[in-house]
């Protein structure tokens, strides 16, 4: 059994590329949203199709997800097939009204289902959705859109780009944290045989600045999620998509540079937080006794979840990090293994204005006035 409405996916992609239908990509920021795009995006164009714009929320502006300031900028694109990745399960109201926009929605995501899908989207192929029978339900969205450019190419899908997109597969498996079993242990193994010599020019770039002779394929790798995983905006675009998107390795050598001073300067800011955040748990301990929950003003909205992977590992209690702005609440939310926090969030989601993610992983935004509210709910909840 396939993946639910994978192969309608395929084949309604490619009746918009034989029909010179508008495409727009919308894929979350991270590692895994951007190789979903890629490998989506050299699919189409594969098949002689374009991709009339590829998009991403910038977490600091728009928060995860699609969002209705992103759906402004676009609107005049309708009439299009618009595509989420890595994202979109949780995107009720934006949706609905992208479909009033004129937009035809295809959610591509691999994000726990919150009770049902978004009604109005055309199709949705999300493996932990309700009638999916295929057996492996932790691919990364990458994973998932590697069967998915399978499709669409068909027979016009070569060994070489089944390689490369293998390698993209490979790190966003690893960055996503998707446990390494089954699926993903096949993606991995091939995807780690060819990497440090890859065809791509960006990932060569970057392999080239994290390679050194003392370290594993596997430790390399590492290193490039390190960089990679988090990004910073410039024209609007990830920094880490216009890496793997460019066709020049000459070209791709001098912000491969640049990313990897910038993650280590990243990792100064992280360890700075987690530092000041341990300092006010012990100081007040019985305040953190069953969560810990924390945010401050000057706190970095995309370094929330690596603040809280920190805190949720040296704790080992349901984490709750994110910046306080004048408006709205932004944050990540990280917990032990078997703490489904997706849950927890869907119990106070009326003090939130959108959450979801994985059980273990996940990230939440709501009102600033709420955030009390929200805080003495959680504590009911995991007192219970
Ligand atoms: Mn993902």
């Amino acid at each position: 059994m396939g993946i639910l409405n994978l192969r309608e996916v395929a084949d309604r992609i490619n009746l918009a590329i034989n029909q010179k239908e508008k495409i727009i990509l919308f894929a979350d920021a991270d590692l895994d949203g951007v190789a979903s795009l890629l490998i989506l995006q050299e699919a189409i164009y594969g098949m002689g199709g374009t991709v009339n714009l590829a998009c991403f929320p910038n977490r600091e502006e728009e928060g995860y997800g699609l969002n209705l300031k992103a759906l402004g900028k676009f609107k005049n694109e309708a009439p299009a097939l618009l595509i989420t990745l890595d994202c979109g399960i949780s995107n009720f109201e934006e949706i609905k009204q992208a479909k009033k926009d004129g937009f035809t929605v295809i959610v591509v995501d691999h994000h726990q289902v919150l009770g049902k899908v978004p009604p109005e989207a055309f199709l949705v192929v999300d493996p932990k959705q309700e009638g999916d029978l295929y057996p492996f339900k932790n691919l990364s969205n990458t994973g998932i859109v590697y069967h998915l450019a399978k499709l669409v190419m068909g027979g016009s899908f070569s060994n070489l780009l089944n390689q490369s997109f293998l390698e993209l597969a490979t790190l966003a498996t690893i960055a996503d944290m998707m446990e390494e079993q089954q699926d993903n242990k096949m993606i991995i193994e091939k995807g780690l045989s060819t990497i440090i010599k890859t065809q791509r020019p960006g990932l060569l770039a970057i392999v080239e600045v994290c390679n050194s002779e003392n370290l594993s394929v596997r430790q390399v790798v590492q290193k490039i999620i390190g960089v990679l995983n988090i990004t910073e905006f410039k024209k609007g675009l990830p920094e880490n998509y216009s890496l793997l998107s460019m066709a020049s390795f000459e070209e791709a050598g001098g912000l491969a540079e640049r990313l990897n001073r910038l993650s280590k300067e990243r990792y100064l800011v992280i360890g700075a937080t987690v530092a000041m955040a341990e300092q006010i748990i012990s100081e007040d301990p019985t305040s953190f006794e069953k969560i810990i929950f924390l945010g401050k003003d000057d706190w970095v909205q995309v370094l929330t979840g690596a603040i809280a992977s920190r805190l949720c590992n040296k704790y080992q209690k349901p984490t709750f990090v994110f910046k306080i702005s004048k408006e709205i609440i932004r944050g990540s939310l990280r917990t032990p293994r078997g703490v489904d926090g997706v849950t927890a969030l869907k119990q106070c989601h009326k003090y939130l204005e959108m959450y979801g993610g994985h059980q273990q992983a996940a990230g939440f935004s709501l009102k600033t006035k709420n955030l009390e509210k929200f805080r003495k709910c959680l504590l009911d909840f995991f007192n219970q």
